[in-house]
């Protein structure tokens, strides 16, 4: 019987880091039985941080981005050997249950996610956080602008708007009416990470009788996250 197994030996290229990406299942219906606040909830922040963090110590991530409902997980050390459908349904599934036990609320359904991986080279890498960063901007102007045209026309009427606008017209028009997304909190505009954060620390080697330098982390919430560039990725050792 174990041959009709037939998928159990797909497995991700050898030698090649993976990016996982989690995102939520209708989470639109989930944010309504929940009664999440528009366009952005805090708290439901607050808990995606906490997966965040419980993904990024359970699986040795080296790097974990979200925003909305998704979450991108690095691996430079891939689990499970490998193995595709071990690694999507085991961190989907540790992503929902950390969602559920982290969140004081009631759920009318259980919140699932799917999965997905992306094998990675380091050149890979920046551009595709920067590729999901573009993505939390533009969902950030979208979601405040369709808000906004809610709060003033019809739910038809405010989506036909939206529709035949691009991210400056939506931006324009906040701005003209005193919504100025550039003084949002980081976290609207850029997304959360999680990684970890090195500190030089010089002592003196008894032994060898001098001083040496090494290098003590910590892992880190960050809500507010630069642009992401080369130079960030290089500074938090994510690439070399
Ligand atoms: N109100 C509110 N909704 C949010 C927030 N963050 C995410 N969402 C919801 O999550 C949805 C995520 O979009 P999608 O992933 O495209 O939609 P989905 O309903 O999850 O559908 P599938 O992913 O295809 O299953 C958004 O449309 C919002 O409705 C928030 O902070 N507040
Ligand atoms: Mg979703």
């Amino acid at each position: 019987m174990k041959d009709y197994e037939v998928y159990s030996s797909l497995k991700v290229p050898k030698n090649s880091k993976i990016i996982v990406r989690l995102d939520g299942r209708s989470f639109h219906q989930l944010a309504r039985d929940l009664n999440l606040i528009k366009p952005y909830d805090e708290n439901f922040y607050r808990v995606f941080s906490q997966v965040c963090n419980d993904l990024f110590n359970e699986f040795s991530a080296s790097f974990v981005y979200a925003f909305s409902d998704e979450i991108s997980l690095l691996l430079d050390k891939i689990p499970f050997d490998g193995r595709i459908e071990k690694i999507n349904s085991v961190i989907a599934s540790f992503a929902s249950s950390s969602f559920v036990m982290n969140y004081d609320v009631q759920f009318k359904k259980p919140p699932a996610f799917d999965s997905r991986i992306i094998p990675v080279n380091d050149e890979d890498i920046l551009n595709y956080f920067k590729w999901r960063q573009d993505e939390s901007w533009r969902n950030c102007v979208n979601s405040h602008g369709i808000s906004y045209l809610k709060s003033k026309y019809s739910n038809s009427q405010a989506n036909d708007k939206i529709n035949g606008m691009n991210l400056s017209d939506i931006h324009e028009l906040l701005f003209e009416n005193g919504i100025n997304l550039n003084d949002l909190e980081t976290y609207k505009k850029r997304g959360i990470a999680v990684y970890r954060k090195y500190k030089k620390v010089t002592g003196f080697n008894k032994k060898k009788n001098k001083n040496q330098t090494s290098y003590r982390s910590h892992v880190y919430v960050d809500w507010e996250i630069p642009k992401f560039s080369e130079k960030f990725f290089k500074e938090i050792k994510v690439i070399k």
